[in-house]
């Protein structure tokens, strides 16, 4: 049986094309598989599951909640790990998607392959802005007070934190928007040494051979949704990198 993994698709009423080709690819690959991974940033922000109730705001997730839903209850495994996007996503959005929810890292077993699951930011530690805003917001005292405001307020902070956040990005340099080789490292060591470690955020999609420890290990980057994405397909006998053309 196929598992998919996944991150990155940013899915927004901005790009509607990039929701209706993922719509797409879970029915004609999704709905035949065993399991699928979301590892973070499936959405572009989230302020909170109670959107889903909100006429206004709530309208473009839910056929996502609904597909996801669909092939949840038709018996395949989804699993949602957070981003820095959308780690606000709570039990109730898992809920009405069908879907569980997973702590980053969470390791997996594939075949006779261990697989470090991880959404990927909180390896870039060289970007130490990016880690106290980090610590900050995955705090759950800050995630309830943030919560507590009005959805129309979430959302202006969510824009205000987006704008600073590409203004940041914009002047910094590049390579410490990258994993940081010793986390990298201390994390495999911690996991004590799973074959791979997978993940995403950084849309820098590669296979980077470790060797820690003598011990060997491959670093595996998925890519982020655009014309094209950058999945990885998990089979019976074989791991892979695929890139999904998502337009004509
Ligand atoms: O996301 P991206 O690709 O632009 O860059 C990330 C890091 N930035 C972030 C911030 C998010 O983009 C903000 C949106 C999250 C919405 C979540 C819900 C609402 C929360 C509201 C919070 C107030 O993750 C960026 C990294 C980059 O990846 C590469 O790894 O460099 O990090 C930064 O740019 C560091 C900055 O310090 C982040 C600053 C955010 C500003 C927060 C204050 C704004 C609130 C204003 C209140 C008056
Ligand atoms: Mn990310």
């Amino acid at each position: 049986m196929t598992s998919w993994i996944i991150s990155d698709l940013h899915l927004s009423a901005q790009r509607p094309a990039v929701t209706q080709a993922f719509l797409h690819w879970l029915e004609v690959e999704v709905a035949h598989a065993e399991s699928l991974y979301i590892l973070g940033d499936f959405f572009e922000v989230w302020v909170g599951d109670d959107v889903l109730n909100d006429m206004q705001h709530g309208a473009e997730f839910l056929p996502v909640v609904q597909a996801l839903r669909k092939l949840s209850d038709s018996g395949v495994k989804l699993y949602f790990m957070h981003g820095n996007r959308d780690f606000l996503i709570g039990e109730d959005f898992a809920k009405a998607s069908g879907l569980q929810l997973l702590t980053d890292p969470t390791l997996i077993q594939a075949g006779n392959k261990r697989i470090l699951l991880s959404h990927g930011d909180a390896l870039c530690t060289d970007d130490t802005a990016y880690q106290q805003f980090r610590s900050q917001v995955r705090n759950l005292q800050w995630q309830r007070a943030f919560l507590a405001q009005s959805l129309a307020a979430r959302i202006a902070f969510a824009e205000q934190a987006r704008n600073q956040s590409a203004q940041n990005k914009a002047v910094q340099p590049i390579d410490i928007m990258d994993v940081n080789q010793s986390a990298v490292e201390q994390l495999v060591i911690e996991y004590e040494y799973p074959e791979m470690l997978l993940h995403g955020h950084t849309h820098r999609p590669d296979v980077h051979a470790l060797e820690i420890d003598n011990h060997r290990c491959q670093r595996w980057v998925l890519g982020d949704w655009h014309d094209t994405a950058v999945v990885c397909r998990l089979d019976d006998d074989a791991i892979q990198l695929v890139t999904l053309q998502l337009e004509e």
